[in-house]
């Protein structure tokens, strides 16, 4: 017990000073807390949806750990320090999201190609965004290029074959999967509001009134994508 103390103290301790870096702490423990409820609860409703379970406890557990980093970083360097992690943990978790929608449609007779279409998008709408929002190409114009491929996993979503898997399977999978899709749609939206408000372009007069928000945003958006995703899965496996 002193050793972990002395562990502590020996750290320099970082105190949050305003609303964005309280959110990288209280995103850590969010994110820590739902991973050991997902863990726990494998095997909620009888283990049938164990492997959908784990998926969401591996993603809010690379973020609790990606947070613990992000929230140091930022109060040592502000965005700069923090968009590495940032995108390190989003191009492991989306693709870990996209894995979840098969997963859930797999016993409906989902093809692997829908799950490679979707990490391919997602890939794509991620390393896009990176390049603009780290300076190393126009910002306006990568993340319009990282948007065309948001809207492409949302099209594949809401009117591509994975809707017509869904319907078949009908019941509690309908569901989950038609919660999940509207996440896509509306909770995802949050990240491109953050990125806007974060970097210069023609959005600029829009955002302005955001300005040096993006991660208190983005922190947003990651606690309702990641835990809201989790939650809809549990209910699936708790489901009559
Ligand atoms: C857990 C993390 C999630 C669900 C992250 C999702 C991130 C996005 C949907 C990001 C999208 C972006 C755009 C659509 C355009 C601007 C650049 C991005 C990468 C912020």
């Amino acid at each position: 017990m002193e050793n972990l103390f002395n562990i502590f103290l020996a750290g320099e301790v970082v105190v949050p000073t305003n609303p964005t870096e309280f959110t990288f702490w209280i995103g850590a423990m969010a994110m820590g807390a739902a991973s050991v409820f997902f863990l726990l609860s494998l095997d909620a409703g009888g283990g049938k949806w164990r492997n959908s379970m784990l998926v969401s406890a591996l993603i809010t557990g690379i973020a609790a750990v990606h947070y613990l980093y992000m929230r140091d970083a930022y109060a040592a360097m502000g965005d700069e320090g923090v968009t590495a992690f940032r995108y390190v943990d989003w191009i492991l978790t989306v693709p870990l999201m996209c894995v979840e929608f098969y997963l859930i449609l797999q016993k409906a007779g989902a093809q692997k190609s829908l799950l490679w279409n979707m990490i391919f998008l997602s890939t794509v709408m991620l390393v896009t965004g990176y390049v603009g929002e780290a300076g190393l190409g126009n910002a306006a114009f990568w993340g319009g290029v990282s948007g065309a491929a948001y809207f492409f996993i949302c099209y594949i979503l809401w009117f591509g074959s994975a809707g017509e898997l869904a319907n078949k399977a009908g019941g509690a999978v309908l569901e989950a999967f038609t919660a999940l899709k509207w996440f896509v749609l509306v909770g995802w939206a949050i990240y491109p509001i953050g990125y806007m408000a974060g970097t210069e372009g023609w959005y600029s007069s829009f955002f302005g009134g955001l300005d040096g928000s993006m991660q208190l945003i983005y922190n947003i958006g990651d606690a309702i994508n990641k835990i809201g995703f989790g939650l809809v899965i549990y209910n699936l496996a708790v489901a009559k």
